[in-house]
C-alpha cells in the first residue's frame, strides 16, 4: 500500500524512534519500520516529531501595527490600549487582512498551526473582525484559527459594548471575551462578566476573557470568573488569560482561590511576552516579574498554557510569532528550568494549549488522528526550547505547509572553517 506521506527516523516525545505513515490528512501507522511507498517520504534523521505548537493567545487584528499611531513610550497597558483605539480609526479590511495573514505565516512557519486570536469588537464597522473572518477561511489550510470576540475597550464602558459582543457572535465569532479589570468600577467588571458568561450560554460558545490584567493586588475577577462557570456547568470551557494579578495576591487568598480555579476546571493563559514588559512598569524595587503563578498552578493540577499575546502591536514591539520564544521566556520567569520541569513546559505550548482551546479529541500523535506535527531540528524538546530551534517540516492535514533547512554555522578552528551544533561533545570525552 502507498501512502500519501511517509516520516522516517523521527523521535517522539517518550523517546520512541519511529516511522509515521500518513493517508488522506490522517496518521494512519506510527511504527519502529514501515515498509511501504508514500507519494513523499521526510527522513527527520532522529529529530523530535511534535504535535503542532499552538498559540492559545494572540491579537491577529493589531499585528505589525507597532509606530503606526505613535509608539508606546511609557511601555504601560493602559497607553497600549490607548494607542490601539487611536491606530484603530486608520485600519482597512485589507490592510488588517494583509497583516494577519503574514503574521500566521510568521507563526506556521515556526511551529504554530493552531492560533486563538482576539479580535476587538469595540468598533460600530466591525473592521478588524470582517477582516479576520475571512483570514480564518483564507487561511484554513495553514492554520486552525479561532477568533474571539474581544470587547477591548469594555463591555459596560464603551457605548453599545455589550450589543457590539452578542452582533460579532452572531457574524461568526467562535469564543466569547470580555475584560472586567479594565471596565470603570469593579460592580461594572463583575456585571460585564455576568454579561458574557450570559452570551456564551445563550449561544452556546466557550469564554476566554482577559482578566486581572493587571499588577492591582484588589483586581479580583478570575473569582468570578470561575463562581460563574461553576453556576452555570460551564466546566473545562473557560479560560482566564493573563491573570497577572495573581502574582500580587497573599498567599491566603491566593490558595483558597486555586481551589475554586480547580472546581470550576479553569484554563489559565499566561503570555510572558507581553506581560514581562508591560506589568511592573509602576514598581521601583523590588519589581515584580508580571507572571501568573504559572508554577503553582501546575501543581495544584490546573490547566495552564502560553501565549505569545502579541507581534509588533501598541503593546510588544518585538517578536516574529515563535511560540518558542514564548516558552523560552516563560520558563524563566516561572523558573520552571528544573530538569523534569523543561519538558513541562514544552506541553504549555501544545497540549495543555489545546486543552484550552477545547481541542484535545483532534490534537496529538495517534493514529486515527488528523496528521498535524511538526519536526523540530532537535533531538527532544528539552533541546528543541534550549536552542529555540527551527521547524524543518511542518504537516498540516498530511501537506507540508512549511519547511527550513537546519542553519549552517561555521567557526574558525586554526586555518579551518568548521560547522558547529550547539550540542554537547559526547564521545570520547572521559571526565574524572
Ligand atoms: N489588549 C489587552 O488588553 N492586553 C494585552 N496584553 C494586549 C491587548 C496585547
Ligand atoms: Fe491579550
Amino acid at each position: 500500500m502507498a501512502y500519501d506521506l511517509l516520516v522516517r527516523n523521527a523521535r517522539l516525545r517518550d523517546g520512541r524512534l519511529v516511522d509515521l505513515a500518513v493517508s488522506a490528512g490522517r496518521i494512519v501507522a506510527i511504527e519502529p519500520r514501515i515498509a511501504a511507498e508514500a507519494a513523499e517520504t521526510i527522513d527527520a534523521g532522529g529529530r523530535l516529531l511534535s504535535p503542532p505548537l499552538v498559540e492559545p493567545h494572540c491579537h491577529l487584528d493589531a499585528a505589525l501595527t507597532e509606530g503606526l499611531a505613535g509608539h508606546n513610550r511609557t511601555g504601560t497597558l493602559l497607553e497600549g490600549i490607548q494607542r490601539w483605539a487611536q491606530t484603530k480609526p486608520l485600519l482597512t479590511v485589507e490592510t488588517v487582512k494583509e497583516r494577519a495573514k503574514r503574521t500566521i505565516e510568521w507563526y506556521a512557519s515556526q511551529g504554530a498551526l493552531v492560533i486563538r486570536s482576539h479580535v476587538d469588537v469595540c468598533d460600530p464597522n466591525f473592521v478588524g473582525l470582517r477582516a479576520l473572518l475571512e483570514v480564518r477561511e483564507e487561511m484554513r489550510d495553514l492554520v486552525d484559527l479561532q477568533l474571539v470576540a474581544f470587547p477591548q475597550e469594555g463591555i459596560l464602558s464603551y457605548p453599545g459594548g455589550g450589543e457590539l459582543l452578542e452582533e460579532a457572535l452572531r457574524m461568526g465569532c467562535d469564543v466569547v471575551g470580555a475584560i472586567p479589570h479594565y471596565e470603570m468600577t469593579r460592580e461594572m467588571g463583575v456585571e460585564s462578566l455576568r454579561i458574557a458568561f450570559e452570551l456564551a450560554e445563550r449561544y452556546d460558545r466557550p469564554l476566554d476573557a482577559h482578566c486581572d490584567e493587571t499588577d492591582d493586588d484588589q483586581s479580583r475577577f478570575v473569582e468570578v470568573m470561575a463562581a460563574e462557570t461553576i453556576r452555570r456547568g460551564l466546566q473545562g470551557r473557560v479560560v482566564a488569560s493573563h491573570t497577572t494579578a495573581m502574582g500580587s495576591y497573599n498567599n491566603a487568598y491566593a490558595f483558597k482561590l486555586f481551589g475554586w480555579l480547580k472546581r470550576a476546571e479553569l484554563s489559565i493563559v499566561a503570555n510572558p511576552p507581553d506581560n514581562s514588559i508591560l506589568q511592573g512598569r509602576f514598581d521601583t524595587y523590588p519589581k515584580r516579574r508580571g507572571l501568573t503563578r504559572v508554577k503553582e498552578l501546575l501543581e495544584y493540577g490546573i490547566n495552564v498554557a502560553f501565549g505569545h499575546d502579541s507581534v509588533m502591536d501598541p503593546w510588544y514591539p518585538l517578536g516574529t510569532g515563535n511560540m518558542l520564544h514564548a516558552a523560552w521566556l516563560g520558563l524563566h520567569l516561572v523558573q520552571l528550568s528544573g530538569y523534569e520541569e523543561i519538558p513541562l513546559v514544552w506541553d504549555l505550548v501544545t497540549t495543555n494549549a489545546a486543552r484550552a482551546l477545547g481541542i484535545l479529541d483532534r490534537y496529538g500523535i495517534d493514529v486515527g488522528k488528523p496528521a498535524d506535527f511538526v519536526v523540530f531540528d532537535a533531538a527532544n524538546e528539552r533541546d528543541a526550547l534550549r536552542m529555540l530551534a527551527p521547524a524543518l517540516w511542518c504537516v498540516k492535514r498530511g501537506r507540508i505547509v512549511a519547511r527550513a533547512s537546519a542553519p549552517r554555522v561555521e567557526i574558525r578552528r586554526a586555518d579551518e572553517f568548521v560547522p558547529i551544533r550547539y550540542e554537547r561533545p559526547g564521545e570520547g570525552l572521559v571526565d574524572r
